[in-house]
Protein backbone atom coordinates (compact mmCIF):
# COMPACT_ATOMS: atom_id res chain seq x y z
CA UNK A 1 0.00 0.00 0.00
CA UNK A 2 1.28 3.66 -1.07
CA UNK A 3 0.75 6.01 1.52
CA UNK A 4 -0.53 9.39 1.21
CA UNK A 5 1.44 12.44 1.22
CA UNK A 6 0.54 14.26 5.18
CA UNK A 7 -0.34 17.13 2.62
CA UNK A 8 -2.85 14.32 0.51
CA UNK A 9 -4.13 12.81 3.68
CA UNK A 10 -4.86 16.14 6.14
CA UNK A 11 -6.78 17.40 2.72
CA UNK A 12 -8.65 14.00 2.59
CA UNK A 13 -9.67 14.25 6.21
CA UNK A 14 -10.99 17.51 5.82
CA UNK A 15 -13.02 17.10 2.97
CA UNK A 16 -14.70 13.72 4.74
CA UNK A 17 -15.32 15.90 7.64
CA UNK A 18 -16.63 18.86 5.71
CA UNK A 19 -19.15 16.50 3.31
CA UNK A 20 -20.30 14.22 6.97
CA UNK A 21 -20.78 17.44 8.87
CA UNK A 22 -21.10 20.40 6.48
CA UNK A 23 -24.20 22.07 8.56
CA UNK A 24 -21.81 21.87 11.62
CA UNK A 25 -19.63 25.18 11.29
CA UNK A 26 -18.00 25.37 14.57
CA UNK A 27 -16.85 21.96 14.57
CA UNK A 28 -15.22 22.56 10.41
CA UNK A 29 -13.79 25.49 12.05
CA UNK A 30 -12.38 23.30 15.05
CA UNK A 31 -11.18 20.61 13.31
CA UNK A 32 -9.72 22.74 10.11
CA UNK A 33 -7.67 24.67 12.87
CA UNK A 34 -5.97 21.06 14.14
CA UNK A 35 -5.59 19.82 10.56
CA UNK A 36 -3.51 22.88 9.40
CA UNK A 37 -1.26 22.11 11.87
CA UNK A 38 -0.11 18.82 12.07
CA UNK A 39 1.65 18.22 8.86
CA UNK A 40 4.69 18.06 10.39
CA UNK A 41 4.27 15.70 13.13
CA UNK A 42 2.53 13.62 9.97
CA UNK A 43 5.84 13.70 7.93
CA UNK A 44 7.47 12.36 10.93
CA UNK A 45 5.05 9.93 11.77
CA UNK A 46 3.47 8.07 9.15
CA UNK A 47 2.08 5.27 10.68
CA UNK A 48 -0.35 7.63 12.19
CA UNK A 49 -1.41 7.49 8.79
CA UNK A 50 -1.16 4.19 7.96
CA UNK A 51 -3.34 3.43 11.03
CA UNK A 52 -6.19 5.89 9.99
CA UNK A 53 -5.54 7.80 13.44
CA UNK A 54 -6.81 11.03 12.35
CA UNK A 55 -9.92 9.47 10.14
CA UNK A 56 -10.82 8.09 13.56
CA UNK A 57 -10.04 10.97 15.64
CA UNK A 58 -12.44 13.56 13.83
CA UNK A 59 -15.43 10.64 14.40
CA UNK A 60 -16.75 10.79 18.01
CA UNK A 61 -16.92 7.45 19.30
CA UNK A 62 -20.48 8.06 20.39
CA UNK A 63 -23.10 10.89 20.59
CA UNK A 64 -26.51 10.94 22.66
CA UNK A 65 -29.34 13.58 22.16
CA UNK A 66 -32.31 13.32 24.07
CA UNK A 67 -35.38 15.10 25.58
CA UNK A 68 -35.45 16.99 28.71
CA UNK A 69 -38.81 17.57 30.28
CA UNK A 70 -39.51 19.74 33.20
CA UNK A 71 -42.16 21.97 34.51
CA UNK A 72 -42.23 25.85 35.17
CA UNK A 73 -43.08 27.72 37.68
CA UNK A 74 -46.51 28.41 35.93
CA UNK A 75 -47.53 24.76 36.04
CA UNK A 76 -46.17 24.70 32.09
CA UNK A 77 -44.28 21.90 30.22
CA UNK A 78 -41.06 22.79 28.76
CA UNK A 79 -38.92 20.65 26.53
CA UNK A 80 -35.05 21.02 26.16
CA UNK A 81 -32.74 19.12 24.28
CA UNK A 82 -29.90 17.36 26.01
CA UNK A 83 -26.91 16.50 24.63
CA UNK A 84 -23.54 14.10 25.24
CA UNK A 85 -20.86 13.57 22.84
CA UNK A 86 -18.45 11.05 23.97
CA UNK A 87 -15.31 11.72 21.59
CA UNK A 88 -12.44 9.98 22.52
CA UNK A 89 -11.55 7.62 25.03
CA UNK A 90 -7.82 6.80 24.25
CA UNK A 91 -6.10 8.60 27.40
CA UNK A 92 -8.98 7.49 29.42
CA UNK A 93 -12.57 8.07 30.77
CA UNK A 94 -14.46 10.92 28.85
CA UNK A 95 -14.19 14.31 30.76
CA UNK A 96 -15.37 17.50 29.85
CA UNK A 97 -18.21 19.73 30.96
CA UNK A 98 -21.72 20.58 30.40
CA UNK A 99 -22.72 24.07 28.48
CA UNK A 100 -26.54 25.03 29.69
CA UNK A 101 -27.24 28.13 26.75
CA UNK A 102 -29.48 28.51 24.50
CA UNK A 103 -26.92 28.69 21.78
CA UNK A 104 -26.11 24.93 22.30
CA UNK A 105 -26.20 22.63 19.16
CA UNK A 106 -24.60 19.20 18.20
CA UNK A 107 -22.12 21.27 16.26
CA UNK A 108 -21.10 23.93 19.24
CA UNK A 109 -20.96 20.41 21.37
CA UNK A 110 -18.74 18.42 18.76
CA UNK A 111 -16.70 21.43 18.27
CA UNK A 112 -15.85 21.79 22.24
CA UNK A 113 -15.59 17.96 22.51
CA UNK A 114 -12.95 17.56 19.92
CA UNK A 115 -11.46 20.53 21.37
CA UNK A 116 -11.58 18.44 25.00
CA UNK A 117 -9.48 15.60 23.43
CA UNK A 118 -6.29 17.32 22.95
CA UNK A 119 -6.71 19.76 26.13
CA UNK A 120 -7.18 17.15 28.04
CA UNK A 121 -3.88 15.18 26.33
CA UNK A 122 -1.81 18.23 27.26
CA UNK A 123 -2.87 18.09 31.06
CA UNK A 124 -1.15 14.49 31.24
CA UNK A 125 -3.99 13.79 33.19
CA UNK A 126 -5.05 10.42 31.91
CA UNK A 127 -8.49 11.93 30.27
CA UNK A 128 -9.95 10.98 27.29
CA UNK A 129 -12.51 13.81 25.69
CA UNK A 130 -16.21 14.62 25.90
CA UNK A 131 -18.91 17.96 25.95
CA UNK A 132 -22.42 17.76 26.49
CA UNK A 133 -24.98 20.19 27.61
CA UNK A 134 -28.52 21.71 26.37
CA UNK A 135 -30.39 24.54 25.04
CA UNK A 136 -31.69 25.42 28.10
CA UNK A 137 -31.04 28.68 29.15
CA UNK A 138 -30.75 29.23 33.03
CA UNK A 139 -31.22 33.34 33.13
CA UNK A 140 -34.18 33.95 34.79
CA UNK A 141 -35.06 31.14 35.90
CA UNK A 142 -36.07 30.50 39.64
CA UNK A 143 -33.82 27.68 41.78
CA UNK A 144 -36.47 25.84 41.59
CA UNK A 145 -37.23 25.74 37.91
CA UNK A 146 -33.24 24.83 37.43
CA UNK A 147 -33.26 22.38 39.94
CA UNK A 148 -36.36 20.39 38.13
CA UNK A 149 -34.16 20.87 34.80
CA UNK A 150 -30.98 19.56 36.61
CA UNK A 151 -32.95 16.50 37.80
CA UNK A 152 -34.72 15.91 34.55
CA UNK A 153 -31.70 16.25 32.33
CA UNK A 154 -29.92 13.99 35.07
CA UNK A 155 -32.77 11.07 34.69
CA UNK A 156 -31.09 10.08 31.12
CA UNK A 157 -27.36 11.31 31.71
CA UNK A 158 -27.70 8.65 34.21
CA UNK A 159 -27.16 6.20 31.79
CA UNK A 160 -24.56 7.18 29.99
CA UNK A 161 -21.86 8.37 33.15
CA UNK A 162 -19.89 6.86 35.73
CA UNK A 163 -16.34 7.68 37.43
CA UNK A 164 -15.07 5.31 35.37
CA UNK A 165 -16.55 5.96 31.88
CA UNK A 166 -17.96 9.50 31.46
CA UNK A 167 -17.22 12.36 33.97
CA UNK A 168 -19.01 15.82 33.41
CA UNK A 169 -18.87 19.25 34.83
CA UNK A 170 -19.14 22.81 34.44
CA UNK A 171 -18.91 25.54 31.33
CA UNK A 172 -21.37 28.09 30.16
CA UNK A 173 -24.26 28.12 32.20
CA UNK A 174 -23.22 25.23 34.37
CA UNK A 175 -21.44 25.94 38.00
CA UNK A 176 -21.68 24.67 41.66
CA UNK A 177 -25.38 25.59 42.21
CA UNK A 178 -26.34 23.08 38.72
CA UNK A 179 -23.45 20.37 39.95
CA UNK A 180 -24.99 20.11 43.25
CA UNK A 181 -28.85 19.65 41.60
CA UNK A 182 -27.42 16.93 38.96
CA UNK A 183 -24.89 15.14 41.75
CA UNK A 184 -28.04 15.22 44.35
CA UNK A 185 -30.21 13.24 41.26
CA UNK A 186 -27.35 10.88 40.25
CA UNK A 187 -27.36 9.80 43.90
CA UNK A 188 -30.76 9.31 44.80
CA UNK A 189 -31.13 7.54 41.49
CA UNK A 190 -28.25 5.07 41.91
CA UNK A 191 -28.32 4.78 45.58
CA UNK A 192 -24.75 5.56 45.49
CA UNK A 193 -22.50 7.70 47.15
CA UNK A 194 -19.76 7.89 43.62
CA UNK A 195 -17.95 11.74 43.85
CA UNK A 196 -16.30 11.12 41.34
CA UNK A 197 -18.67 10.74 38.75
CA UNK A 198 -18.97 14.56 38.65
CA UNK A 199 -16.37 17.91 38.79
CA UNK A 200 -16.78 20.73 40.43
CA UNK A 201 -18.55 19.62 43.53
CA UNK A 202 -18.85 22.04 46.30
CA UNK A 203 -16.07 22.00 48.49
CA UNK A 204 -17.49 20.60 52.04
CA UNK A 205 -19.27 16.88 50.19
CA UNK A 206 -15.93 16.19 47.41
CA UNK A 207 -14.89 19.21 45.34
CA UNK A 208 -11.77 20.03 44.75
CA UNK A 209 -10.42 23.81 46.26
CA UNK A 210 -9.39 25.94 43.67
CA UNK A 211 -11.46 24.13 40.80
CA UNK A 212 -13.68 27.16 40.92
CA UNK A 213 -10.92 29.45 40.75
CA UNK A 214 -8.82 27.00 38.14
CA UNK A 215 -9.05 28.27 34.26
CA UNK A 216 -9.23 31.96 35.00
CA UNK A 217 -5.90 31.48 37.30
CA UNK A 218 -4.70 28.73 35.21
CA UNK A 219 -5.02 31.15 31.98
CA UNK A 220 -2.81 33.96 33.40
CA UNK A 221 -0.27 31.62 34.58
CA UNK A 222 0.00 30.25 31.20
CA UNK A 223 0.28 34.25 29.51
CA UNK A 224 3.09 34.49 32.22
CA UNK A 225 4.97 31.59 31.25
CA UNK A 226 5.27 33.05 27.37
CA UNK A 227 6.31 36.73 29.36
CA UNK A 228 8.87 35.11 31.32
CA UNK A 229 10.33 32.69 28.13
CA UNK A 230 10.42 36.38 26.55
CA UNK A 231 11.97 38.00 29.55
CA UNK A 232 8.64 39.66 30.77
CA UNK A 233 6.17 39.71 33.16
CA UNK A 234 2.53 40.43 34.30
CA UNK A 235 3.36 42.74 36.74
CA UNK A 236 2.36 46.74 36.26
CA UNK A 237 0.45 45.62 33.14
CA UNK A 238 -2.99 46.39 31.46
CA UNK A 239 -5.40 43.46 30.96
CA UNK A 240 -8.19 43.98 28.90
CA UNK A 241 -10.52 40.80 29.86
CA UNK A 242 -14.04 39.80 28.54
CA UNK A 243 -16.66 37.51 30.42
CA UNK A 244 -17.83 38.06 34.00
CA UNK A 245 -18.30 34.30 34.56
CA UNK A 246 -16.04 31.91 35.80
CA UNK A 247 -13.28 32.08 34.22
CA UNK A 248 -13.28 35.36 33.48
CA UNK A 249 -13.73 36.11 37.20
CA UNK A 250 -10.58 34.38 38.11
CA UNK A 251 -8.32 35.87 35.25
CA UNK A 252 -9.25 39.18 36.56
CA UNK A 253 -8.20 38.04 39.94
CA UNK A 254 -5.30 36.76 39.59
CA UNK A 255 -4.01 39.25 37.26
CA UNK A 256 -4.67 41.40 39.81
CA UNK A 257 -2.64 39.50 42.43
CA UNK A 258 0.60 39.33 40.50
CA UNK A 259 0.49 42.95 39.79
CA UNK A 260 -1.42 43.58 36.87
CA UNK A 261 -4.61 45.78 36.35
CA UNK A 262 -7.30 44.64 34.91
CA UNK A 263 -9.49 47.44 33.38
CA UNK A 264 -12.51 45.63 31.66
CA UNK A 265 -15.60 42.74 31.94
CA UNK A 266 -18.22 42.44 29.81
CA UNK A 267 -21.46 39.92 29.67
CA UNK A 268 -23.83 39.46 26.28
CA UNK A 269 -25.36 43.10 27.45
CA UNK A 270 -22.10 45.16 26.63
CA UNK A 271 -18.82 45.83 28.55
CA UNK A 272 -17.72 48.15 31.83
CA UNK A 273 -14.20 49.86 31.39
CA UNK A 274 -12.99 50.26 35.35
CA UNK A 275 -9.58 52.46 34.76
CA UNK A 276 -8.90 51.98 38.76
CA UNK A 277 -8.91 48.23 37.87
CA UNK A 278 -11.92 46.10 38.53
CA UNK A 279 -12.96 45.34 41.98
CA UNK A 280 -13.05 41.64 42.24
CA UNK A 281 -15.14 41.08 45.35
CA UNK A 282 -17.99 44.04 43.85
CA UNK A 283 -17.97 41.86 40.38
CA UNK A 284 -18.60 38.64 42.50
CA UNK A 285 -21.00 40.02 44.39
CA UNK A 286 -23.20 41.30 40.99
CA UNK A 287 -22.58 38.08 39.27
CA UNK A 288 -21.87 35.43 41.84
CA UNK A 289 -24.39 36.39 44.27
CA UNK A 290 -26.95 38.70 42.69
CA UNK A 291 -27.05 37.21 39.19
CA UNK A 292 -27.42 40.41 37.47
CA UNK A 293 -26.22 42.30 34.34
CA UNK A 294 -22.60 43.77 34.41
CA UNK A 295 -24.29 47.56 33.47
CA UNK A 296 -24.89 47.29 37.59
CA UNK A 297 -21.31 47.25 38.45
CA UNK A 298 -20.91 50.95 36.74
CA UNK A 299 -23.87 52.25 38.87
CA UNK A 300 -22.22 50.93 41.84
CA UNK A 301 -18.83 52.12 41.08
CA UNK A 302 -17.72 56.22 40.26
CA UNK A 303 -14.22 54.78 38.52
CA UNK A 304 -16.43 52.74 36.18
CA UNK A 305 -18.17 53.36 32.85
CA UNK A 306 -20.77 50.91 30.95
CA UNK A 307 -21.00 50.74 27.40
CA UNK A 308 -23.56 49.12 25.63
CA UNK A 309 -22.42 49.04 22.03
CA UNK A 310 -19.19 47.76 20.20
CA UNK A 311 -16.08 45.57 21.16
CA UNK A 312 -14.16 45.24 24.81
CA UNK A 313 -11.69 44.66 22.06
CA UNK A 314 -11.30 48.23 21.43
CA UNK A 315 -9.98 49.06 25.05
CA UNK A 316 -6.42 49.13 24.69
CA UNK A 317 -4.15 47.03 26.95
CA UNK A 318 -1.44 45.15 26.62
CA UNK A 319 -2.74 41.47 27.86
CA UNK A 320 -5.86 39.81 26.27
CA UNK A 321 -7.97 37.23 28.13
CA UNK A 322 -11.09 36.28 26.02
CA UNK A 323 -13.04 34.10 28.75
CA UNK A 324 -16.49 34.93 27.39
CA UNK A 325 -17.53 32.74 24.07
CA UNK A 326 -16.79 31.54 21.24
CA UNK A 327 -15.51 33.33 18.11
CA UNK A 328 -16.07 36.53 20.10
CA UNK A 329 -12.87 38.32 18.84
CA UNK A 330 -12.49 39.16 15.30
CA UNK A 331 -10.10 40.73 12.69
CA UNK A 332 -11.48 44.25 13.65
CA UNK A 333 -10.74 43.73 17.31
CA UNK A 334 -7.35 41.77 16.90
CA UNK A 335 -6.50 44.76 14.88
CA UNK A 336 -7.85 47.32 17.17
CA UNK A 337 -6.00 45.17 20.19
CA UNK A 338 -2.77 45.40 18.11
CA UNK A 339 -3.21 49.05 17.45
CA UNK A 340 -3.78 49.33 21.10
CA UNK A 341 0.20 47.61 21.88
CA UNK A 342 -1.34 43.90 22.84
CA UNK A 343 2.02 41.91 23.76
CA UNK A 344 0.28 38.52 24.50
CA UNK A 345 -3.39 37.14 24.24
CA UNK A 346 -4.48 34.04 26.16
CA UNK A 347 -7.81 32.37 25.49
CA UNK A 348 -9.70 31.36 28.76
CA UNK A 349 -12.71 30.54 26.52
CA UNK A 350 -12.74 27.69 24.12
CA UNK A 351 -12.02 29.08 20.51
CA UNK A 352 -12.77 32.70 21.12
CA UNK A 353 -10.67 33.92 18.50
CA UNK A 354 -12.09 33.27 14.65
CA UNK A 355 -8.81 31.85 12.79
CA UNK A 356 -7.85 35.03 10.86
CA UNK A 357 -7.65 37.08 13.66
CA UNK A 358 -5.06 34.54 15.65
CA UNK A 359 -3.27 34.84 11.84
CA UNK A 360 -3.13 38.81 12.71
CA UNK A 361 -1.58 37.96 16.41
CA UNK A 362 1.08 35.76 14.97
CA UNK A 363 2.26 38.13 12.12
CA UNK A 364 2.16 40.76 14.71
CA UNK A 365 4.52 39.34 16.93
CA UNK A 366 2.17 38.53 19.61
CA UNK A 367 2.34 35.80 22.28
CA UNK A 368 -0.93 33.94 21.42
CA UNK A 369 -1.52 31.33 23.64
CA UNK A 370 -4.76 28.69 22.16
CA UNK A 371 -7.56 28.11 24.55
CA UNK A 372 -6.76 24.40 24.63
CA UNK A 373 -3.05 25.24 26.16
CA UNK A 374 -4.10 28.40 28.12
CA UNK A 375 -7.59 27.02 29.67
CA UNK A 376 -6.95 23.62 30.06
CA UNK A 377 -5.89 24.33 34.64
CA UNK A 378 -9.94 24.08 35.03
CA UNK A 379 -9.92 20.46 33.29
CA UNK A 380 -6.62 19.65 34.93
CA UNK A 381 -7.91 20.68 38.29
CA UNK A 382 -10.94 18.62 37.65
CA UNK A 383 -8.79 15.73 37.67
CA UNK A 384 -7.34 16.05 40.48
CA UNK A 385 -10.68 16.60 41.95
CA UNK A 386 -11.32 12.64 40.71
CA UNK A 387 -7.85 11.74 42.12
CA UNK A 388 -8.69 13.12 45.65
CA UNK A 389 -11.99 11.46 45.15
CA UNK A 390 -10.92 8.22 44.60
CA UNK A 391 -8.26 7.89 47.37
CA UNK A 392 -10.85 9.77 49.62
CA UNK A 393 -8.43 12.66 50.52
CA UNK A 394 -8.86 16.19 50.12
CA UNK A 395 -5.94 18.78 49.54
CA UNK A 396 -5.53 22.08 50.83
CA UNK A 397 -5.83 25.49 48.84
CA UNK A 398 -2.23 25.86 48.68
CA UNK A 399 -1.33 22.09 47.54
CA UNK A 400 -3.83 22.95 45.06
CA UNK A 401 -3.00 25.89 43.72
CA UNK A 402 0.44 24.56 43.56
CA UNK A 403 -0.47 21.87 41.71
CA UNK A 404 -2.50 23.62 39.04
CA UNK A 405 0.37 26.11 39.18
CA UNK A 406 2.67 23.34 38.07
CA UNK A 407 0.91 21.56 35.72
CA UNK A 408 -0.05 25.16 33.88
CA UNK A 409 4.41 24.95 33.72
CA UNK A 410 4.07 21.96 31.95
CA UNK A 411 1.53 22.39 29.68
CA UNK A 412 3.45 25.97 28.49
CA UNK A 413 6.78 23.70 28.32
CA UNK A 414 5.04 20.71 26.26
CA UNK A 415 3.72 23.09 23.90
CA UNK A 416 6.41 25.19 23.56
CA UNK A 417 8.94 22.42 22.89
CA UNK A 418 6.92 21.13 20.06
CA UNK A 419 6.53 23.93 18.43
CA UNK A 420 10.59 24.38 18.54
CA UNK A 421 10.87 20.19 17.28
CA UNK A 422 8.12 21.24 14.71
CA UNK A 423 10.08 24.33 13.32
CA UNK A 424 7.93 27.20 14.54
CA UNK A 425 9.38 28.05 17.82
CA UNK A 426 6.67 29.97 19.95
CA UNK A 427 3.74 29.34 17.60
CA UNK A 428 1.71 27.72 20.83
CA UNK A 429 -0.93 27.00 18.11
CA UNK A 430 1.14 24.48 16.18
CA UNK A 431 2.85 23.44 19.29
CA UNK A 432 -0.35 22.59 21.34
CA UNK A 433 -1.46 20.58 18.88
CA UNK A 434 1.14 18.54 17.92
CA UNK A 435 2.43 17.52 21.42
CA UNK A 436 -1.28 16.68 21.58
CA UNK A 437 -1.76 14.89 18.85
CA UNK A 438 1.41 13.10 19.52
CA UNK A 439 -0.13 11.89 22.92
CA UNK A 440 -3.38 10.85 21.79
CA UNK A 441 -2.28 9.54 18.21
CA UNK A 442 0.55 7.21 20.13
CA UNK A 443 -2.16 5.61 22.58
CA UNK A 444 -4.39 5.02 19.39
CA UNK A 445 -1.83 3.52 17.90
CA UNK A 446 -1.03 0.79 20.58
CA UNK A 447 -4.55 0.19 21.17
CA UNK A 448 -5.49 -1.26 17.57
CA UNK A 449 -8.20 -0.58 15.23
CA UNK A 450 -11.39 0.40 17.58
P1 LIG B 1 -20.11 31.37 32.66
O1 LIG B 1 -21.47 30.92 32.32
O2 LIG B 1 -19.68 31.42 34.07
O3 LIG B 1 -19.86 32.81 32.03
C1 LIG B 1 -19.99 33.03 30.66
C2 LIG B 1 -19.73 34.49 30.38
O4 LIG B 1 -19.63 34.69 28.98
C3 LIG B 1 -20.86 35.40 30.85
O5 LIG B 1 -20.32 36.65 31.17
C4 LIG B 1 -21.76 35.45 29.62
O6 LIG B 1 -22.58 36.60 29.55
C5 LIG B 1 -20.73 35.48 28.51
N1 LIG B 1 -21.31 34.86 27.31
C6 LIG B 1 -21.65 33.56 27.16
N2 LIG B 1 -22.16 33.32 25.94
C7 LIG B 1 -22.14 34.51 25.33
C8 LIG B 1 -22.54 34.92 24.04
N3 LIG B 1 -23.06 34.05 23.15
N4 LIG B 1 -22.36 36.22 23.73
C9 LIG B 1 -21.82 37.10 24.64
N5 LIG B 1 -21.43 36.77 25.87
C10 LIG B 1 -21.59 35.50 26.20
O7 LIG B 1 -19.14 30.44 31.79
P2 LIG B 1 -17.58 30.14 32.01
O8 LIG B 1 -16.90 31.34 32.54
O9 LIG B 1 -17.46 28.86 32.72
O10 LIG B 1 -17.12 29.88 30.50
C11 LIG B 1 -16.59 30.90 29.65
C12 LIG B 1 -15.76 30.27 28.56
O11 LIG B 1 -14.69 29.52 29.13
C13 LIG B 1 -16.50 29.29 27.65
O12 LIG B 1 -15.94 29.37 26.35
C14 LIG B 1 -16.15 27.94 28.26
O13 LIG B 1 -16.27 26.89 27.30
C15 LIG B 1 -14.70 28.19 28.64
N6 LIG B 1 -14.14 27.30 29.64
C16 LIG B 1 -14.73 27.12 30.86
C17 LIG B 1 -14.15 26.30 31.80
C18 LIG B 1 -14.71 26.14 33.16
O14 LIG B 1 -14.08 25.45 33.97
N7 LIG B 1 -15.84 26.73 33.50
C19 LIG B 1 -12.91 25.55 31.50
C20 LIG B 1 -12.33 25.87 30.22
C21 LIG B 1 -12.94 26.70 29.35
P3 LIG B 1 -24.19 36.43 29.77
O15 LIG B 1 -24.33 36.05 31.21
O16 LIG B 1 -24.76 37.75 29.40
O17 LIG B 1 -24.61 35.31 28.84
O1 LIG C 1 -13.84 23.46 28.60
C1 LIG C 1 -13.46 22.90 29.64
O2 LIG C 1 -12.32 22.43 29.76
C2 LIG C 1 -14.41 22.80 30.76
N1 LIG C 1 -15.51 23.32 30.66
C3 LIG C 1 -14.02 22.08 32.02
C4 LIG C 1 -14.20 20.60 31.87
C5 LIG C 1 -14.00 19.78 33.11
O3 LIG C 1 -14.27 18.58 33.00
O4 LIG C 1 -13.59 20.28 34.15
Amino acid sequence: MTLPTPKAHLQSVADTVAGRSAAEPEFLQAVREVLDTLEPVLAQRPEFIEAGILDRLVEPERQLIFRVPWTDDAGRVRVNRGYRVQFNSALGPYKGGLRFHPTVNLSVVKFLGFEQIFKNALTSQRIGGGKGGSDFDPSGKSDAEVMRFCQSFMTELVHHIGEHTDIPAGDIGVGGREIGYLFGQYRRITQRYEAGVLTGKGVGWGGAEVRTEATGYGAVFFAEEMLLRAGEGIEGRRAIVSGSGNVATYAIEKVQQLGGTAVTASDSSGYIVDEAGIDVELLKQIKEVERARISEYAERRSSARFVSSGSVWQVPGELAFPCATQNELDVDDARALIAGGVRAVAEGANMPTTPEAVELFQAAGVLFAPGKAANAGGVATSALEMSQNAARSRWDRQTSESRLHDIMRDVHASAYEASVRYGRPGDYVLGANSAAFETVAQAMLEQGVI
